[in-house]
């Protein structure tokens, strides 16, 4: 049957320590593992999504760019930024400097990767580790994330995996929706996409299986 595939180059951006490297796994493992370790420079993962809408299904194959929160890019700033289809700024809930930390990496990210029509990169918030916490109210963040600029907010918990499907999910509906519009507009050529896709899918089916109930890291 005839699929419909898009690529999306999603950047994870915060400062070190909210959590960003645990959420990725959680979203594209499933597993938490404690212990912090910092990440260098950038690390990748992917996952690829199947969406059934009606007759015909939708294939997302998703590039997550997992940024080191103490990088500082220097003048490598563009070509980690290029090309960006949205990014998910991560704030610790449990640090009190945490909302102007995520406004910098939101900046940081709509300065350096503006798309050809000069349109800002879509960003969503994520307050991590709402574990900690008590009374997560969804609807305020949503609410005081959209009222600095970014097109969506959750809260989320890595540790748990409460949410962070839902907010990927709602994430990715915006971003489908405006590949949609923006290839109806001539702004996106998503010929490119496709031999990558080819590219991806062989790899995917002949290498990287993970043991069922099991993943690399736990
Ligand atoms: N309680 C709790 N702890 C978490 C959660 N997510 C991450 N952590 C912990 O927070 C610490 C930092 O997590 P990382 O995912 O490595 O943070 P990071 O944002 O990738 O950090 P850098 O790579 O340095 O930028 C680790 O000790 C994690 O176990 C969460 O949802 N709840
Ligand atoms: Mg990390």
């Amino acid at each position: 049957m005839d699929v419909e595939t898009h690529l999306f180059k999603i950047l994870v951006v915060g400062d070190s320590g909210v959590g960003k490297t645990s959420l990725i796994r959680r979203y594209t493992t499933g597993c938490f593992t404690d212990g912090y370790k910092a990440t260098i420079g950038v690390e990748f993962s992917s996952k690829v999504i199947k969406w059934e809408n009606g007759d015909k299904p939708v294939e997302f194959i998703l590039q997550f760019w997992d940024l080191a929160g103490q990088e500082r890019f220097g003048t490598q700033i563009k070509a980690y930024f290029r090309e960006t289809s949205g990014a998910i700024c991560v704030y610790d809930i449990t640090q009190e400097t945490a909302p102007d930390g995520v406004l910098k990496w939101k900046k940081l990210v709509q300065d350096n990767s503006p798309e050809s029509d000069m349109e800002v990169v879509p960003c969503t918030m994520f307050v991590n580790k709402i574990d900690l916490v008590d009374n997560i109210q969804q609807d305020e963040i949503d609410k005081a994330a959209k009222k600095v600029g970014f097109i969506s907010g959750f809260g989320v918990s890595a540790l748990n995996g409460n949410s962070v499907d839902d907010a990927m999910k709602s994430f990715l509906m915006y971003l489908y929706n405006k590949r949609k519009r923006d290839i109806a507009s001539g702004l996106y050529d998503d010929e490119e996409d496709k031999e990558i896709v080819e590219v991806f899918n062989y790899n995917d089916s002949t290498k990287f299986k993970p043991r069922q109930g099991s993943c690399y890291y736990c």
